[in-house]
Order: C-alpha cells, then sequence, then structure tokens
C-alpha cells in the first residue's frame, strides 16, 4: 500500500491525519497544496478531480483518493487499528468521536479560509470582524471541549491515552493562537495538549516541521 498525503503545513485538519499517520508509523509521500498562492491550489483541476470540496487533507491510498479528514482518520484506524487512536469500549468510542465532532463540526469550519473570505467578500464584514467572529466560534468550541475532557479525560482528551479526539485538539490550540484566543479558561485543554506535544507523533506532524513550511 502506498499513502500520500496532500497537505499544506498550517492547515489543521491536514495536521489531524498527519499525526495519525505518525502515530501508526506508516510512511507516505507528502504532496503539498498551498492554500494561498496563486488564489489556492486547492481550487486547480487536479485538486478537485481529488476532492470536490477543494480543500486539504486529500489521503490518495490503492483504491483513490480520500477526503474529509476525520473520514480518513477513521479509515486509518480501522485498516491499521494497532497502535489505536480510539479505545476499546463501545460508548467510549462514542464519547471520544463526540469530542472529535466538537472541533470538526463544531469549531473548525466556522473558522475556515472559505468561511472567513465569503464572510469578507459576499457578505461584507471588515476583518476585524470576521477575526472576532473566528475567535468566538473558537472559543465557544473549545469550551465545550474542555467540558468533556474535565468529565472523561485523564491527561488526555479522553483516559491517559492519546486518541482521535487529541489529533484534533492540539490543531485546532494552534489555530486558536493564530486567531490570539485567550486560552486560560482551558487548563484541561492546555493539560492534554501538553501531553500530546512530548510525543514523536505529534512533534513530527507539527507545522513547523513540513515539506513545505516556509523558512524562517
Ligand atoms: N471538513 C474538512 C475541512 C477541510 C478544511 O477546512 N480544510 C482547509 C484547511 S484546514 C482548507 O483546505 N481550506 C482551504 C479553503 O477552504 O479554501 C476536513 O475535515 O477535511
Amino acid at each position: 500500500m502506498t499513502l500520500a498525503l496532500h497537505s499544506y503545513f498550517r492547515s489543521s485538519c491536514s495536521w489531524r491525519v498527519r499525526v495519525a499517520l505518525a502515530w501508526k508509523r506508516l510512511e507516505f509521500e507528502y504532496i503539498p497544496v498551498h492554500l494561498l498562492a496563486g488564489g489556492g491550489e486547492q481550487y486547480s483541476d487536479a485538486h478537485r478531480a481529488l476532492n470536490p470540496s477543494q480543500q486539504v487533507p486529500v489521503l490518495v491510498v490503492d483504491d483513490g483518493a480520500l477526503a474529509q479528514s476525520v473520514a480518513i482518520l477513521e479509515y486509518l484506524e480501522e485498516r491499521w487499528p494497532a497502535p489505536p487512536l480510539l479505545p476499546r469500549g463501545l460508548v467510549d468510542r462514542a464519547r471520544v468521536r463526540q469530542m472529535v465532532e466538537v472541533v470538526n463540526s463544531g469549531t473548525q469550519p466556522l473558522q475556515n479560509l472559505l468561511v472567513m473570505r465569503l464572510l469578507e467578500k459576499e457578505h461584507g464584514l471588515d476583518s476585524a470582524s470576521v477575526r472576532r467572529f473566528c475567535q468566538g466560534a473558537i472559543t465557544r468550541g473549545l469550551g465545550a471541549l474542555e467540558e468533556l475532557v474535565w468529565r472523561y479525560g485523564d491527561g488526555f482528551c479522553f483516559g491517559s491515552a492519546p486518541t482521535v479526539a487529541d489529533a484534533c485538539l492540539v490543531p485546532q490550540l494552534y489555530n486558536a493562537r493564530r486567531f490570539a484566543v485567550a486560552l486560560d479558561a482551558f487548563p484541561r485543554l492546555l493539560a492534554a495538549e501538553a501531553a500530546c506535544m512530548a510525543l514523536p507523533a505529534f512533534q513530527v506532524s507539527h507545522p513547523d516541521h513540513q515539506p513545505d513550511t516556509p523558512p524562517d
């Protein structure tokens, strides 16, 4: 099986998948897609053929192209269950997926590049208002996650080992800092992030260390 990841160094959704690939020690080819250069390479015909949503990440496997980071995470978990990124119990797995969705459907979509562009270009918001909108969305999402980690975490988002919830949390905190969101109200999230960042899988997948990371 050969794997190729179409990714952008700073894309939080791509980082989720990079964490899983590294955690499962899977080799892959890194194919950079610059989301800004020339209006965005994600809008090219070649990329649209891979992902009609015109976004990254895309993971190309022997059977074709997979998009949507959470679908990719689920694929990787089912195809290569060890080492795991989901707990064993049925309800526990659902709780982890609940946390994933707090980020994946409840937070990140409200602050992604496309939404920011639409708010500014089609709905007349100035850039400061767009930024405040994104900050509010991130703060609300992280607030919900903080509460869930308080209930179910024990060092990591769920329990005492990393899961796909952590693979979503860490990139979302990275986004939060880019948007200058205050993080003091989220001590459990910051503790889980610190635990994750002590692990090589989170380190090697960090936006600072990708083939398309610009030199300083
Ligand atoms: N739900 C999608 C969201 C993907 C997404 O928002 N990707 C962003 C980067 S994190 C992107 O490609 N943005 C470029 C654009 O929307 O033009 C996923 O989880 O893969």
